[in-house]
């Protein structure tokens, strides 16, 4: 299996999500300024030009949330996301699409200083704040005590946002972030 990835990019999500799978892989080293996302060879991985992609045999997986699902389904052993047919599977696969098509434009708004519009399909900010906080209760996860790809593809979005300086503002969600960073194979940059 390989994952499409440079150090500085969105791939780093999907390495953690690899680790935490116990999966063996082999990172390609996609360099941004030599344009290596965009040669013909890395379009037919992912033709929007963007990492991360994974390669697993004659499969290929782009969106960092479509690569987060595919693993976990992958290692079951892992326990990393509720079975099809289970209670929990609704609310997991909801958090999974939330990530990147609402937290992440709305975070994205907040971080440029544009105000959000409805029309959009996302809520400002500070909305999906208060639907995080209300997501995670008491934690120490989104699903309680289990640690899912829910948290890799949620909690990472929170984690940029650290390195980026910004304080969220909202204690129960910089606890969290602590409580995943704190994870022996927690999310690295750079
Ligand atoms: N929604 C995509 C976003 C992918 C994305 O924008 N990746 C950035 C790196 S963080 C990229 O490849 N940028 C280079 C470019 O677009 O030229 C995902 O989650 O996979």
């Amino acid at each position: 299996m390989k994952l499409y990835y440079n150090p500085k990019s969105r791939a780093v999500i999907s390495k953690w999500m690899l680790d935490e799978c116990g999966a063996q892989y082999e990172l390609v080293l996609i360099d941004f300024e030599k344009r290596e996302h965009k040669t013909p060879e890395f379009l037919k991985i992912n033709p929007a030009g963007k990492l991360p992609a994974l390669v697993d045999g004659d499969t290929r997986v782009f969106e960092g949330t479509a690569i987060c699902m595919y693993l976990a389904e992958k290692y079951p052993q892992a326990n990393l996301a509720p079975k099809p047919g289970t209670p929990e599977r609704g609310r997991y696969l909801s958090l999974m699409v939330y990530s990147t098509s609402q937290l992440e434009p709305s975070m994205g708004d907040k971080l440029m200083n544009v105000q959000t519009t409805p029309q959009r399909g996302w809520t400002d900010f500070e909305t999906t704040l208060d639907v995080v906080e209300r997501e995670l209760g008491k934690g120490p996860y989104l699903f309680g005590d289990w640690f899912t790809a829910a948290d890799v593809m949620i909690g990472s979005m929170f984690i940029w946002m650290r390195m980026w300086g910004k304080p969220t503002g909202r204690s129960a969600i910089d606890a969290y972030v602590d409580r995943l960073l704190a994870r022996p194979k927690g999310m690295k940059m750079g």
